[in-house]
């Protein structure tokens, strides 16, 4: 195909897909949310249109490939970290003096990374492919499912993962926040219509996934792995076939990977300070503390008892426990 064939095909497909989003949505349980004007439920779990456009597009299109590699997350939960690691990690031979010279110190994590549902056109030519995405392990393309690829799904603890939101929301579209108490945005939260929500089933859906199929998908957390990184980087370059070896440890190779990707440092780089994604949205939103149990010097005693009432009742009948 031509260059202008290709894009041609592309609009077409494009402009299908809007259409068929546009008949969907109006068929689609909706609720008015702080995020968009409406949040929409499909398949259990709500999106605003534009990122339901591209789980609908993934659903269709997107063709996994055996060797791939999927990190998985709801927002908030260490994606930017665990996307760095794992870039990292699996580039660790072509960069070997990564605190010197490295993709990492002149690109947000997020454009090394292709988001499965924020692209029409997936084209990395690098193998492994490394993608991200935040869509529940139900609604996956089927391809990732029948594929050998494999997925690696980092949860944070609620409360973190909510103020994290509450602040990164508050940064990034301060138009549509105005008027939003945090008391609003915790009920949305509770029940369960926030971006990619319910929290609570999508991390114990990828729990589940987890347990019954531990080769193809590995469950972290986000403050196990802030306690001991080295341990949880070395368990997740197993996992995914690229283990480190002993040579490597002394040589100090996973301590500078974890150097290179820790908050401290990626935070103060001017990409990460100044610069801004291809949506327009800046990267420094993306860094802010890091913290286990932060939530307490923003949510009131109150909140927080709301939103504790409904991990217990979520977590009714699991054996899945969060770490804080
Ligand atoms: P996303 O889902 O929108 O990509 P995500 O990266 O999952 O966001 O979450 C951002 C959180 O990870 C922020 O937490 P906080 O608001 O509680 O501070 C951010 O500070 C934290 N974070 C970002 N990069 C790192 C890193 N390299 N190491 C540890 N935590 C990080």
């Amino acid at each position: 195909m031509t260059k202008s064939e290709t894009t041609l095909s592309k609009l077409l497909v494009e402009s299908e897909l809007v259409q068929e989003c546009e008949e969907l949505l109006s068929s689609l349980p909706r609720d008015r949310n702080v995020f968009a004007e409406y949040l929409y439920q499909y398949q259990g779990f709500w999106y605003p249109p534009n990122l339901l456009e591209g789980v609908l597009y993934s659903q269709k299109h997107f063709q996994a490939r055996d060797s791939d590699i999927v990190l998985a997350s709801i927002p908030k939960s260490g994606t930017t970290w665990l996307k760095s690691l794992v870039f990292a990690l699996i580039h660790r031979q072509e960069f070997q003096t990564p605190l010197v010279s490295h993709p990492l110190l002149d690109n947000n994590p997020h454009t090394l990374v292709t988001f499965i549902e924020g692209f029409h056109l997936h084209t990395q030519d690098t193998s492994p492919r490394i993608f991200s995405t935040h869509i529940p392990v139900g609604s996956l393309p089927e391809s990732v499912k029948d594929s050998s690829c494999k997925v690696v799904y980092c949860c944070r603890n609620p409360k973190d993962a909510f103020v994290s939101l509450w602040h990164f929301m508050k940064n990034l579209i301060v138009k549509e926040m105005v008027g939003c108490t945090m008391e609003e945005m915790v009920r949305f939260f509770c029940r369960g219509s926030s971006i990619y929500g319910p929290f609570w089933d999508h991390v114990l859906q990828y729990w589940k996934e987890s347990r019954e199929n531990p080769k193809k998908v590995m469950f972290v957390m986000y403050e196990e792995m802030r306690e001991q990184p080295q341990e949880w980087v070395m368990r997740i370059a197993e996992f995914l076939g690229y283990s480190f070896t002993e040579e490597e440890i002394e040589n100090g190779v996973l301590e500078d990977i974890i150097k290179l990707c820790s908050l401290e440092n990626l935070s103060k780089l001017e990409v990460n300070e100044k610069g801004k994604l291809l949506n327009g949205m800046e990267t420094k939103a993306f860094f802010r503390k890091g913290e286990i149990g932060g939530w307490r010097d923003t949510l009131t005693p109150l909140l927080a008892e709301e939103i504790d009432k409904t991990t217990k009742e979520k977590l009714i009948g699991s054996d899945f426990r969060f770490f804080c």
